[in-house]
């Protein structure tokens, strides 16, 4: 392809948590750990009214992703950046701003395993995850645990060894606990990682992750799973030949059903706006290349979650483009093949000097919690609309919803303005 990307919980549990977070150490010792740590039985209470509270343990049902009432659930919130960078951002403080003044009801905890993460730091970085899964419990919102390997992309590279033992670490300490969500690899890239390698990765680390909840008797947590090519090729499971670097892809592709056997998973979308959205023309065909096309369809065939988006390209640098934004989001709010409504988490909640940080720099270190950058302030007006209701015409606009019928970017405004 043409690189379109280089693309509480109680103060008893959070103690113990703490306790039993601690020292250095990391391989051996995290299989030790998680091997003799019991299996946490603790009764969540989450504060009345807040998200987890009202919707409780959630259940991948057919495309839709739904709470424990069965009624479906759109999440919106953040991601963090990768906190070896920015520790500084995410303490009770800043979190419970998100939650009360900006209504994420959602936070993926993204902890980078390379470039300076977990793998240098497992301990560091293992305590830190605990830290935010507790917090997080204790205002009521969801998280996800996600483990972030990016460079190399496959998931079963010897470096990412840790990916077992983590999560049963991890699982095992917080079974039964509804607001915890695990995300098993971020973004498989490179020609290696087929979704032959991913789903060999997913069969292994699954099993992890449900041996707790089944030993408790509790619903299995809900996993988001990787897709080829940084979360892009996302029906690779469901048709032959969608693999990085055959050039193949959003084409039409034989049917091959090779979803993963578990029963609350769910597929991941990444984008960034300014890089993924009508695209290019190849071989002849105008809008080869048109990720909404693609995306529109697959919504209608698998229940995907938007973990990571950006308003910028690929880099997470360059330029914003709220209306290509705006496009995404309709469609996560049901513009789709599905009427799948899609989660989606902003890339990110951090005050790195890059365009797609929602903080300007510096923030952090002067808790300036809503010093936003135009792609933060972007994101906290849809959340105010999206997740507290409110009506905001600078944002989302009607114009920007995506039209299938529209083969080619902008043929339904020319037509539509060719009207007399
Ligand atoms: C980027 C950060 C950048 C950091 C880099 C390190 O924005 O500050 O130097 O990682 O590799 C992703 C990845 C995410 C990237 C982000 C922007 O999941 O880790 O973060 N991005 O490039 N996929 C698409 C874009």
């Amino acid at each position: 392809m043409n690189k379109i990307f280089k693309s509480l919980v109680g103060a008893s549990l959070c103690s113990l948590m703490l306790t039993a977070c601690g020292s250095d150490g990391g391989g051996e010792f995290l299989v030790q750990q998680a091997q003799n740590l019991p299996i946490n039985k603790t009764k969540y209470e989450y504060p009345s009214g807040s998200p987890v509270a009202q919707h409780g343990a959630l259940k991948v049902n057919g495309l839709q992703l739904c709470d424990a009432a069965g009624k479906p659930v759109q999440l919106a919130g953040f991601s963090t950046m990768g906190w070896q960078w920015c520790e500084n951002c995410y303490t009770e403080e800043s979190i419970k701003n998100l939650v009360d003044d900006w209504h994420i009801n959602i936070l993926r905890l993204a902890m980078y395993v390379e470039e300076g993460g977990y793998n240098k730091r497992p301990n560091h970085n293992l305590a830190e995850m605990c830290k935010l899964v507790d917090i997080c419990g204790k205002l009521g919102i969801y998280c996800i645990v996600d483990w972030h390997i990016l460079t190399p992309g496959n998931p079963l590279d010897p470096i990412y060894g840790d990916a077992a033992p983590f999560f049963k670490y991890m699982s095992r300490k917080y079974a039964g606990a509804p607001h915890v969500i695990f995300e098993i690899c971020n973004e498989p890239n490179g020609t290696e990682a087929t979704w032959e390698v991913i789903s060999e990765y997913a069969n292994k680390v699954i099993p992890e992750i449900y041996a707790p909840y089944d030993s408790i008797g509790a619903q299995h947590p809900l996993v988001i799973c990787g897709t080829p090519q940084w979360d892009q090729l996302v029906d690779a499971s469901l048709v032959k030949g969608r693999y990085q670097g055959n050039e193949m892809d959003f084409v039409d592709l034989p049917a091959d059903d090779r979803r993963l056997k578990f029963d609350n998973v769910i597929y991941t979308f990444h984008f960034y706006a300014s890089s993924h959205n009508e695209g290019s023309p190849k071989d002849g065909v105008e809008d080869y290349y048109n990720f909404y096309k693609y995306m529109y369809k697959v919504l209608g065939q698998l229940p995907v979650f938007c973990s990571e988006y950006g308003l910028t390209e690929a880099s997470g640098d360059g330029n914003i483009d709220t209306d290509r934004t705006d496009k995404w989001i309709h469609m996560f709010m049901g513009n789709n093949a599905g009427n799948q409504k899609v989660s989606f988490c902003n890339w990110s909640y951090s005050d790195k000097d890059e365009k797609s940080a929602a903080l300007k720099p510096f923030s952090c270190s002067r808790k300036a919690w809503n010093n936003t950058t135009k792609s933060g302030e972007y994101v906290r007006r849809v959340l105010n609309v999206v997740n507290n209701g409110a009506t905001d015409p600078t944002v989302l606009k009607p114009e920007n919803v995506y039209k299938p019928e529209c083969k080619v970017a902008n043929a339904c405004k020319a037509e539509e303005t060719k009207k007399p």
